[in-house]
């Protein structure tokens, strides 16, 4: 009786394993919506990838409205649009709109929900912000422990209740 079983749990732990992998890989890269500020028509993207204990970020928009040969400086702030905080990380200039910096922080450590990147229309006029998004939050659910009980260790514990369930099952019947 048991025998026939065991495809049925062998099938079950692959699929949690499948879970459990896919669940744990989904937030390694995220894509910010950057918008336009003050008719900038800088609509575009940061891409931030994490790299380990560092992230990096890779924007890309239009050239801004100061002209193409003008390097715009660009940060990553505390706060949200359309005014965010102080600045947290520099990023490389912006040449012609595009920008890829290394950033010394975790992705989960600035995708918290309380930084936003902000572009500027150059050195000189910093004070006029050409494009601006909200970095989103990539938290686990409040539900799920983030550290030390990851999903692997879920799929176990749910695995060794199903086994125990099917083992008592069994003995029952053997009895009866
Ligand atoms: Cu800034």
């Amino acid at each position: 009786m048991l025998s026939r079983k065991w495809p049925v749990i062998l099938a079950l732990a692959l699929t949690l394993a499948l879970f459990a992998s896919v669940a744990s890989a989904q937030t390694n890269s995220i894509t910010v919506q950057l918008a336009a500020q003050n008719n900038s028509g800088q609509n575009g993207t940061a891409t931030l990838t994490a790299m380990g204990d560092q992230t990096q970020v890779v924007i890309n928009l239009p050239a801004g409205p100061a002209g193409a040969g003008v390097e715009q400086p660009v940060h990553i702030h505390t706060g949200a649009c359309p005014t965010p905080g102080g600045v947290v990380f520099p990023l490389a200039n912006l040449k012609e709109g595009k920008s890829t910096t290394m950033v010394n922080a975790k992705l989960t450590d600035i995708a918290d929900g309380k930084h936003a990147i902000n572009a500027h229309k150059s050195a000189a006029e910093a004070s006029v912000y050409t494009s601006c998004g909200n970095v989103q939050s990539i938290a686990m659910p409040a539900a799920l422990p983030t550290t030390g009980f990851d999903m692997a260790s879920l799929s176990l514990v749910a695995l060794v209740g199903l086994l125990l369930a099917l083992g008592g099952l069994a003995l029952r019947r053997v009895r009866a």
